[in-house]
């Protein structure tokens, strides 16, 4: 299963509250306050990760929970902070939020964390209540960027956990030397947020389904995409590695097939070109014998208007195109209009099956990578 979009809550841990306590001894019968500090809670912390490539983990848990402080105890003991948590996502995670959720209460003012004469302090578990309904918001609306995370190992803090509160023995003061008053914790931080996955290549293919994109990226890489004579063979993106030599290497990204109306959800929709917006460059694929009863100068002018309707700011990438299936008979006739009709268009004449051109393209790829 291959998830590039999930919705989740995420809620950093609440401060502990601070405790009330009184230092009770043999031969020390007015101690004096000494109830400690509330721990601070878990921080719910985002890290992009290369190993990751869709964001199925969340898709499972979509509801990602710090643990709260400990209260504090007697005796000036500081409660136990709560863990961060650590959340792995793919390199390329763009983090939306979503409207804002009613705040989850921190712990109310009062007398709820006592610790008077050795008593334990009461521990309340907030981890365990519900998080409040998620908005009825469709993912891909409009929200607000938080964070795009493109290097690996790059981190984010995407819920701050709320600080503990002070002790009674922070509140004693010469008028008021046994105070019962403590500071509650601070609430952690929350929301609700669209994880967007647009995957991290230098090269976009691009092309009419059937057209040979997949039987080039198993050319060039050793990904091994599955390749068949019928539409729609690639269902889900898949990144290829191209190493030349010299140590060289550059990644490379086929994604499935658009048709003419992808922008209505036609055939597989358009959703997938999310994956070739960051590329340094597009290449085209024709299929330039129009094995499927389609000439190819028209699929280029279609691919081109998808590119624009999904997003105007595509047409700024630069592109090359690949004429494709070179080894049929109409190739030659359809590359002479080709050439007439786009004649500032840079082609590379290949036949993917049988690695012809595909050395010089891969070259070609290189120069354009290193950009
Ligand atoms: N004659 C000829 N056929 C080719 C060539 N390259 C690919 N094909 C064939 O074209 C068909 C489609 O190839 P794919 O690589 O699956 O095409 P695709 O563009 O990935 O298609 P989708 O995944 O459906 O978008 C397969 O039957 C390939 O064998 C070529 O250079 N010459
Ligand atoms: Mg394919």
């Amino acid at each position: 299963m291959f998830i590039d979009q999930v919705k989740v809550y995420a809620r950093a841990g609440h401060g502990g509250s601070g405790c009330v306590s009184f230092r009770r001894e043999a031969f020390e019968p007015m101690g004096g306050p000494d109830g400690g500090d509330g721990g601070r809670g878990g921080s719910v912390i985002l890290e992009a990760s290369h190993d990751l490539n869709n964001l199925i983990a969340q898709f499972f848990v979509p509801r990602l929970i710090a643990k709260n402080g400990n209260p504090g105890e007697g005796a000036k003991k500081t409660g136990k902070s709560g863990k961060d948590i650590i959340i792995k996502v793919p390199c390329g995670t763009v983090v939306w939020k979503l409207s804002d959720p009613t705040p989850t209460k921190a712990e109310p003012e009062g007398e709820r964390v006592e610790n008077v004469e050795g008593e334990q302090a009461m521990v309340v578990d907030l981890a365990a209540e519900e998080s409040p309904p998620a908005p009825e918001l469709a993912i891909g609306e409009e929200a607000e960027l938080v964070v795009d995370l493109t290097k690996h190992g790059e981190q984010f803090i995407l819920c701050t956990s709320g600080r503990g509160g002070q002790g009674n023995h922070h509140f004693a003061t010469p008028r008021n030397q046994a105070p019962r008053h403590f500071q509650p914790g601070e609430p952690g931080g929350e929301g609700h947020y669209h994880f967007e996955l647009r995957l991290m290549a230098d090269i976009g293919l691009v092309g009419y389904p059937n057209a040979g994109k997949s039987t080039l990226l198993n050319a060039i890489s050793h990904a091994k995409p599955k390749i068949a004579a019928y539409p729609f063979t690639t269902l889900h993106p898949q990144i290829g590695v191209v190493e030349m030599d010299g140590w060289e290497r550059y990644t490379v990204c086929d994604i499935p097939g658009i048709i003419e109306g992808a922008h209505n959800n036609v055939g597989l929709g358009h959703a997938f070109l999310r994956h070739i917006r960051r590329c340094q460059t597009l290449c085209v694929i024709l299929d330039m014998a129009g094995t499927d009863d389609r000439n190819p100068c028209d699929d280029y002018e279609k691919i081109l208007r998808e590119l624009e309707l999904y997003d105007v700011a595509m047409l700024a990438v630069p592109h090359l195109v690949a004429a494709n299936k070179m080894d049929e008979d109409a190739s030659t006739e359809y590359l002479d209009e080709f050439r007439k009709r786009f004649p500032k268009i840079e082609v590379l004449e290949i036949m993917a099956a049988i690695d012809e051109g595909v050395p010089e393209l891969m070259e070609r790829f290189r120069e354009a990578a290193r950009l």
